[in-house]
């Protein structure tokens, strides 16, 4: 059988690194994105061998065109995307809604919700084309539950859920599977990102107790993606044990 290809959104960090490691393990090929070309080449060259060819694309997701642009870039077996994880994301601030930054929604609409938007336009024709495919979706528990100071990124994942829900109703004509995965806390660069590169504050969100790790993630989204042609695993709600909610943490 023909190797499959994934394409992963936010391959050069956390969930999406993590995840770009057991495709590679299991014999897919990989388009592997994100906006740090160091880290893009450093990863394609860990991860590539004879059963795994990696294909690197250095962009942002919040611009269209660079979107389209890389896209269009590659070459014509490599549109023949399998799998597109819509990874790509971040929280950016912790702020009430009347000091928080205009330009941190900015980067939270812009990645989040346009970001998926602009990638599953186009891959989603290219699967259509072929009449199958599986787009699966990262949120949160923050698009499930809505807490204090995180209204836009709360927001954003809520979208990415209603986004998702229209979408697999749309593209299951076409053979197309489309799910999410919605996390609790994961220890990645998550929280640095969120506080701004500030090391103390992105430490302390995980004191007192285990919260998961980009690993986890990774082998639930193989286990999705891993499952035979008729079954479509919708959502996966992912949480530590010791957080029963978005802000109840069970601390030592
Ligand atoms: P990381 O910060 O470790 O990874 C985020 C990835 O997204 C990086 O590879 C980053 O790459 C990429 N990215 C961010 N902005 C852009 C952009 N504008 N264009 C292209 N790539 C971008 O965080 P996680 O792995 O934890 O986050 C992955 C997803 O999981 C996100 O959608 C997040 O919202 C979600 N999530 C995270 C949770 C957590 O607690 N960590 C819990 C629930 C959901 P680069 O900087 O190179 O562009
Ligand atoms: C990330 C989890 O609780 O920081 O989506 O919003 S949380």
């Amino acid at each position: 059988m023909k190797q499959k290809i994934a394409l992963i959104t936010g391959a050069t960090s956390g969930i999406g690194m993590e995840t770009a490691k057991i495709l590679s393990e299991n014999h897919f090929n990989l388009i592997i994105t994100g906006r740090r070309q160091d880290r893009l080449e450093k990863l394609k060259k860990e991860l590539e061998h004879e059963k795994c060819e990696i294909h690197t694309l250095c962009f942002d997701v919040q611009s269209k065109t660079e979107v389209d642009q890389a896209l269009d870039s590659l070459p014509e077996n490599w549109k023949q995307v399998d799998i597109l994880l819509n990874n790509a994301g971040l929280a950016a601030g912790i702020d009430p809604i009347n000091q928080a930054d205009w330009q941190d929604w900015e980067a939270m609409i812009d990645t989040n919700i346009k970001g998926l938007l602009y990638m599953t336009r186009k891959v989603s024709n290219w699967m259509i084309a072929r009449q199958q495919g599986h787009i699966l979706n990262i949120s949160s528990i923050a698009g499930i539950q809505a807490y204090p100071n995180g209204s836009v990124y709360c927001g954003t994942k809520h979208a990415v859920n209603a986004i998702s829900k229209a979408m697999r109703i749309e593209l299951a004509p076409y053979n197309i599977k489309v799910g999410t995965i919605s996390p609790g806390a994961i220890e990645t660069e998550f929280s640095l990102v969120r506080f701004k590169g500030d090391e103390e504050k992105a430490a302390k969100v995980y004191d007192g107790f285990t919260p998961l790790n980009a690993r986890d993630i990774a082998e639930s989204i193989y286990f999705v993606l891993s499952r035979p042609a008729h079954v479509n695993i919708d959502d996966l709600l992912i949480m530590p044990t010791a957080q029963a909610s978005a802000r109840d943490f069970v601390k030592k």
